[in-house]
């Protein structure tokens, strides 16, 4: 794209093609043991999820097997599935977390 000079207001061709990132969504996989509660607290405290979209999402997983959670640039995404696996296997939950490319 184009942008004028500031001074001699001829407009210069720049190389202004911003490349937007690569996205990942992290996918939340249901287990056998992991508390409901526990799920939904995840999604609240580490995706910024309301009470009410945790609750969908979680019990969407429960019933289908996994389920898409949130899309993120590659580092935060991998942050958010390490301070979940961190805080589940705290608590001896087996809860798994994936990234994949989006
Ligand atoms: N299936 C679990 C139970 O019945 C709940 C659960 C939901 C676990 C989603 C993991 O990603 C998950 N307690």
């Amino acid at each position: 794209s184009y942008e004028s000079d500031a001074n001699t207001g001829i407009q210069e061709r720049q190389d202004t093609r911003v490349k937007k990132p690569d996205m990942y969504r992290v996918v939340l996989h249901n287990d056998d043991y992991t508390p409901m509660e526990f799920v939904v607290e995840v999604l609240v405290h580490i995706f910024h999820q309301t009470m009410e979209q945790a609750t969908k999402i979680m019990l969407q997983v429960h019933t289908k097997g996994r389920g898409q959670v949130g899309v993120y640039t590659y580092d935060i995404a991998a942050t958010k599935v390490k301070q979940t696996t961190d805080l589940a296997r705290k608590r001896e939950y087996p809860l798994k977390t994936t990234v994949e490319k989006a």
